[in-house]
């Protein structure tokens, strides 16, 4: 049995590298798999208190989150949009996976790093174990398939040696219980050839990303047409043109990152973008794009803003999530309690 699940952080700011990097590829892989799409509520608040806003800010980033999957395509019916925090499993195999997981692992985690800074001490606890949590998160669903975009991929590789010791170090119990090759899967990254690490405008070398202090480096999903375009247009770049071929690229990161971003809103490849505008300058090539941009994103702000309009409606909609999704954790939850030997399950 294959299974998808993936998670968003309700942490504000939506952009279009989550949009492209992981929530493009979630409408996509519907066709294939049953999917589970998670607001990640519980991992939001491992930052701290002014990137997630508050209980307010937490509240309204959760329905954003969420009427982004809506707006994008995600079938809420077929699949399962939920928020995090109203499933127990979650939290529950997170802490059974605190006690599987080494500290040594955790050391080696380069978002830990980045999002701690300086000021390691003052970080919070549950920063630290967020990938034990994450591995919660695919687990209690022994899902086999997670779309993310590249900065995912350690936490993931921990997820898979979670999954491994796990099963070795219950090998025995889980095979009395009927499972011979133990209870877990190795979940394997889906990671798009195509925007899989979507740059900042404002630095070819960083990873567009929610946190950023300036506006101007990332495109938000909640935009409108002005504001993509001025974005795209004061974006950093270089005074040559555009090259024709793939290797003249190199050493270019911003020329590299505008030539992808336009590839994966074309849903092309970067090579066919140069083909086409291989001499065009830049001012010529941002206007391109930003007409491609407001073409693709407009229908899905409009449709956030209609969704939005009705939190009665988007809370429904992750209730009813969270049911089912419960359906299927819950009874995961009481094989892996029974396999470790908690008694009442
Ligand atoms: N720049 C990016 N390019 C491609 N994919 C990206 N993702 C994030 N940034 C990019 C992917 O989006 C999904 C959801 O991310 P998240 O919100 O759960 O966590 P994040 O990676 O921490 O997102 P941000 O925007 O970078 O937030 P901050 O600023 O808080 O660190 C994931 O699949 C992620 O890979």
């Amino acid at each position: 049995e294959q299974r998808v699940f993936s998670g968003v952080q309700p942490t504000g700011n939506l952009h279009l590298g989550n949009y492209l990097g992981a929530i493009t590829k979630f409408v996509a892989l519907q066709q294939d798999y049953d999917c589970i799409y998670c607001v990640v509520d519980l991992h939001a608040i491992t930052q701290d208190r002014e990137i997630w806003g508050g209980p307010e800010g937490l509240r309204s980033s959760t329905r954003q989150v969420t009427a982004a999957f809506l707006a994008a395509g995600v079938d809420a019916e077929k699949h399962i949009i939920f928020n995090q925090s109203q499933v127990c499993a979650h939290s529950e195999l997170a802490w059974i996976f605190n006690c599987v997981a080494r500290i040594g692992w955790l050391n080696r985690m380069t978002q830990f790093k980045e999002k701690a800074g300086k000021h390691r001490e003052n970080a919070s606890v549950g920063l630290y174990a967020y990938p034990t949590l994450m591995a919660a998160d695919i687990l209690a669903y022994r899902a086999t398939h997670v779309p993310v975009g590249e900065d995912q991929k350690q936490h993931l590789e921990l997820a898979r040696n979670i999954a491994q010791k796990f099963n070795v170090d219950f090998a025995e119990s889980a095979a009395e219980r009927g499972y011979p090759d133990g209870f877990f899967p190795l979940p394997e990254p889906l990671i798009g050839e195509t925007a899989a690490r979507i740059m900042s405008l404002r630095d070819g070398e960083k990873k567009m990303s929610k946190s950023d202090p300036s506006d101007m480096s990332r495109i938000n999903l909640t935009d409108d047409a002005d504001a993509i375009a001025k974005k795209i247009r004061k974006a950093k770049t270089d005074p040559e043109p555009l090259p024709s071929e793939l290797e003249g690229l190199e050493e270019r990161a911003e020329a590299r990152n505008l030539v992808g971003i336009y590839a994966a809103l074309a849903d092309q490849t970067s090579a066919q973008v140069l083909e086409e505008h291989g001499g065009a300058t830049f001012a010529t090539f941002k206007a391109a794009l930003a007409e491609l941009a407001i073409e693709k994103l407009a229908p899905v702000n409009a449709e956030m803003r209609r969704l939005m309009a009705d939190p009665g409606h988007i809370d429904a909609i992750l209730t009813d999530g969270a049911r089912r999704a419960r359906e299927i954790a819950d009874p995961n939850m009481n094989i892996i309690k029974d396999i470790v030997g908690f008694i009442g399950h």
